[in-house]
């Protein structure tokens, strides 16, 4: 409703609106307009004199001056309409840079690059000198960015909610081979993708206690506080593609409150106070390297609830801004948990319904029941979340009564259901007893959603069976699967724009873009000969791939094989560098006629390894040996190469996996909830050596066994492995390889023991000696079908051709249609 509507104001609305255009112009005239106005006024330099970094900068905010506008008419057309929202929670969000998915999202790329190239500067040019936002850890972190492209796109209207870390995943330098961490202070150089919310600011409460109140006759709880701080809103638009579409992360920031503690600057000394103020912006400043086991820190528990408490006050705010009534709550709000790491939300909304809003606890239960979904990325009991009781106690007491609250009322019924099977009952409890109390948050998660995702069937599946099995028996209804998937635009459109021109041309159409279905088209042209060669001159197009290996020497005939993930134990980095010292082992005992059929290898792995996590460390450093060794063994040549990419993140991933040929996804069996790397390989038509573990096994009955190259032990098979111990079988090669690490062959033989240790039969928990033969034979397979050119790029046209189900598009219209009860709702143009 415009503000200025009678008299005078009537007579200004008007001035304004005839001062204001539509809408921004995309002729390259008025974009080089903007972009030297932004030169000129938001980068205060001088229009005659700026260099690439400052004309990136200029370019950023004319591209963001178009995406606020689309965005405002998005807010005013979900505000008219009034839809269902959906709130995603995830404290991790890998949005890699922005500007070319900006640009691209928006339709106006290619003028801009026209605009530009006119002025004197390269589009890609500039894009080069945005760095990487890094907010989370790995793919959960980047499945949150692909799934805000599709929700974007599909219309729907959806608010992402996160925490703007000053500082992003560590960078990973490699100094002698091994790992260091230096912090990532990613907006030293200012962040044009984002817009400060001054007055977008609620109070977080910490500590304190708890004390009865009686108002209008009843009993309410109150919570004082002993710390309050301010969250701060920056938001960050998030365009869809081929639609006007435009929707906001908003992420949140701690900044001191002026309720913080009034009374020290009254009686005691101003500069501590001030001082002490300030220590509240640490909440946010950093984000946890993911090693896989909670530890109950306080600042990361303090920093969830920081986060919770901001997004929840956002929500119900907006909701009350229109509704009355919190019986219509449900019909208008869907919140999704993203794993336990926002869990706390649900004991947050239960505490402002019932203590704020006064609704009593039974209409607020009811509520909670029907807002909050959840979905889980873990595989294994023991990486589920626990707070200690005693922390929850402190920081949150009054969160902490709830949650007793909740879990008094959630016995009581199961003891009416089960009986007294106190060890069911004391498994499903949210409290677990013990030397020290702790809260369960995913038994807390499953009984108050009404639905729990799994990311893969396989994954679902385990839960079902093993993980949730409790639960499962109980409410086999809550219990659901939504395979994950990657966003095309970025991943082939962004990142791959030859293979996207190509896959446009041979289906006649960009719909694919956005319906990406359509890709199943190409398996029509699977054998035809023109699409071969082109497609064999896209394969070939390892440029960037070589540009980022740097100074190691390779042959562009070689395999580019690439390993690219979170280092982990699971993951089995280590089956692929004994493989590779394997191969060169093979390749020194060959004669010369046997080395003429050798297929040239180009290995690549890049990865971070959590920084106290010390055997994925020693892999690392491993890596580095075995690379040193081999890449300048004369005797080897060009038939293999090691390389390590340090420092893996988004724009990394952007350059290497339309350079790849084979991608490696080695987890054992049953420990990959998805995995998502694998699809956007899968997408730019790299063919896969993998296990049959997480969305591996859907990939197949995409894709054909046939153009697969799997290995390994089946999830069924794992148990009986590994309960074999010392008798399990390994291969004469296994034993092989681990002795020349152990011989010391590639140096620091004592440095290097632990890891041989823990893959020395009876002790190999994740069967890298069980799983090598077959491994082996993968590879050679492999290297078979790389020699025969025409089969190889028909298996990678297939590849591409089948990738159609692994796009987040797929999966969050089953979200919405399944799990969140949204519609979409699309901006007029
Ligand atoms: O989530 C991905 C899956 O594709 C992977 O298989 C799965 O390993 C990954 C604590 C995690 N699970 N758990 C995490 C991340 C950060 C953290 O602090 C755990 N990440 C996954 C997407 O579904």
């Amino acid at each position: 409703k415009p503000r200025l509507e009678f008299g005078e104001e009537k007579i200004k609305a008007e001035r304004m609106f005839g001062l204001m255009d539509v809408f921004l112009k995309n002729d390259p005239l008025s974009l080089q307009k903007d972009i030297l106005d932004h030169v000129e006024f938001t980068v205060a330099k001088s229009r005659f004199n700026f260099d690439d970094f400052e004309a990136y900068h200029a370019l950023a905010h004319s591209v963001r001056d178009r995406l606020i506008e689309r965005w405002h008419d998005t807010q005013i057309h979900f505000n008219r309409k009034g839809p269902k929202r959906l709130y995603f929670l995830s404290l991790e969000f890998l949005m890699g840079r922005s500007l070319s998915n900006t640009v691209i999202n928006l339709g106006v790329r290619d003028q801009f690059a026209d605009a530009l190239s006119q002025l004197g500067f390269e589009f890609e040019v500039l894009a080069e000198q945005e760095g990487d936002a890094c907010l989370g850890n790995g793919g959960l972190a980047r499945l949150s960015a692909c799934q805000m492209d599709s929700l974007a796109t599909l219309d729907y209207p959806a608010i992402g909610y996160g925490l703007r870390y000053q500082y992003g995943l560590f960078r990973q330098v490699i100094l002698d081979g091994f790992q260091h961490e230096q912090p990532d202070y990613w907006l030293n150089f200012g962040n044009p993708w984002e817009i400060e919310r001054v007055h977008i600011t609620y109070p977080v409460k910490f500590y304190g206690t708890v004390t009865d109140e009686v108002l209008n006759k009843e009993k309410h709880k109150v919570w004082v506080p002993g710390e309050v701080v301010e969250a701060v809103a920056y938001d960050n638009p998030i365009p869809g593609y081929g639609t006007r579409n435009t929707i906001v992360l908003r992420l949140w920031a701690a900044k001191p409150s002026d309720q913080h503690n009034m009374e020290s600057y009254n009686t005691g000394d101003y500069v501590d106070a001030v001082v002490n103020r300030q220590r509240a912006e640490s909440i946010s400043s950093i984000l946890y390297p993911d090693d896989r086991s909670y530890q109950g820190k306080e600042l990361q528990l303090k920093q969830r609830y920081f986060f919770v408490s901001a997004s929840v006050q956002d929500i119900i705010r907006r909701f009350k801004d229109t509704h009355k009534n919190f019986n219509e709550f449900p019909e208008k709000v869907a919140l999704q948990l993203n794993d336990t790491h926002p869990s706390l939300a649900i004991a947050e909304v239960m505490r402002v319904l019932l203590d704020e809003e006064h609704l009593g606890w039974n209409r607020a239960w009811d509520i909670i029941c029907k807002i909050f979904s959840y979905t889980t990325h873990t595989v294994s009991s023991e990486a589920m979340e626990k707070i200690p009781v005693d922390l929850m106690g402190s920081l949150l007491p009054r969160h902490l009564q709830i949650i007793y609250d909740i879990n008094f009322n959630f016995m009581e019924k199961l003891k009416k259901m089960i009986g007294l099977d106190y060890d069911r009952l004391a498994r499903m409890s949210i409290v677990e007893e013990g030397a020290v109390k702790n809260i369960r948050m995913a038994n807390l998660s499953i009984i108050c959603c009404h639905t729990v995702n799994g990311v893969s069937r396989l994954h679902l599946e385990l839960l079902k069976t093993k993980v949730f099995r409790d639960f499962y028996e109980l409410w086999p209804h809550k219990f659901h699967y939504k395979t994950n998937g990657v966003t095309q635009r970025r991943w082939i459109v962004v990142s791959n724009p030859s293979l996207c021109a190509l896959i446009s041309k041979w289906l006649g159409t960009e719909a694919w873009i956005r319906d990406i279905d359509l890709l199943i088209g190409l398996r029509d042209h699977a054998t035809n000969a023109e699409l071969h060669q082109e497609w064999k001159m896209e394969l070939c197009n390892d440029l960037m791939l070589v540009c980022t290996i740097g100074n190691v020497q390779v042959s562009l005939n070689a395999m580019f094989d690439v390993h690219t993930k979170r280092i982990h134990e699971y993951k089995r980095q280590l089956l692929n560098i004994l493989g590779i010292i394997h191969r060169y082992d093979s390749i020194k005992n060959m004669n010369k006629n046997d080395r003429k059929k050798v297929v040239p290898r180009v290995c690549i792995i890049s990865g971070k390894a959590a920084p106290g996590y010390e055997i994925a460390k020693k892999i690392i450093k491993l890596c580095h040996v075995v690379a040193e060794k081999i890449n300048n063994d004369n005797d080897i040549g060009d038939l293999l190469k090691l390389v390590f990419i340090p420092d893996y993140n988004v724009s990394v991933a952007e350059l290497v996996i339309p350079g790849a040929d084979l991608s490696q996804h080695l987890s054992t069996a049953g420990h990959e909830a998805s995995g998502t790397s694998s699809m956007k390989f899968l997408m730019n038509g790299c063919l896969l050596l993998a296990t049959e573990d997480g969305s591996t096994i859907e990939m197949i009955e995409e894709v054909g066994r046939e153009n697969m190259f799997l290995f390994g032990a089946s999830v069924n098979d794992v148990p009986a492995l590994r309960e074999k111990g010392p008798a399990l079988k390994v291969p004469l090669q296994f034993l092989r390889v681990v002795r020349m690490i152990r011989d010391g062959h590639f140096g620091l033989k004592d440095y290097f023991k632990s890891l041989c240790d823990k893959i020395e039969t009876g002790n190999d928990y994740f069967l890298v000696g069980a799983d090598f033969a077959s491994y082996l034979e993968a590879q050679a397979a492999a290297d078979k079908a790389f020699v025969d050119e025409d089969r190889w790029t028909q298996m990678s046209i297939l590849c591409a051709a089948g990738s159609g189900k692994f796009s987040s598009d797929r999966t969050i219209q089953e979200y919405a249609e399944k799990t969140w009860g949204i519609q979409p709702c699309r901006c007029p143009s």
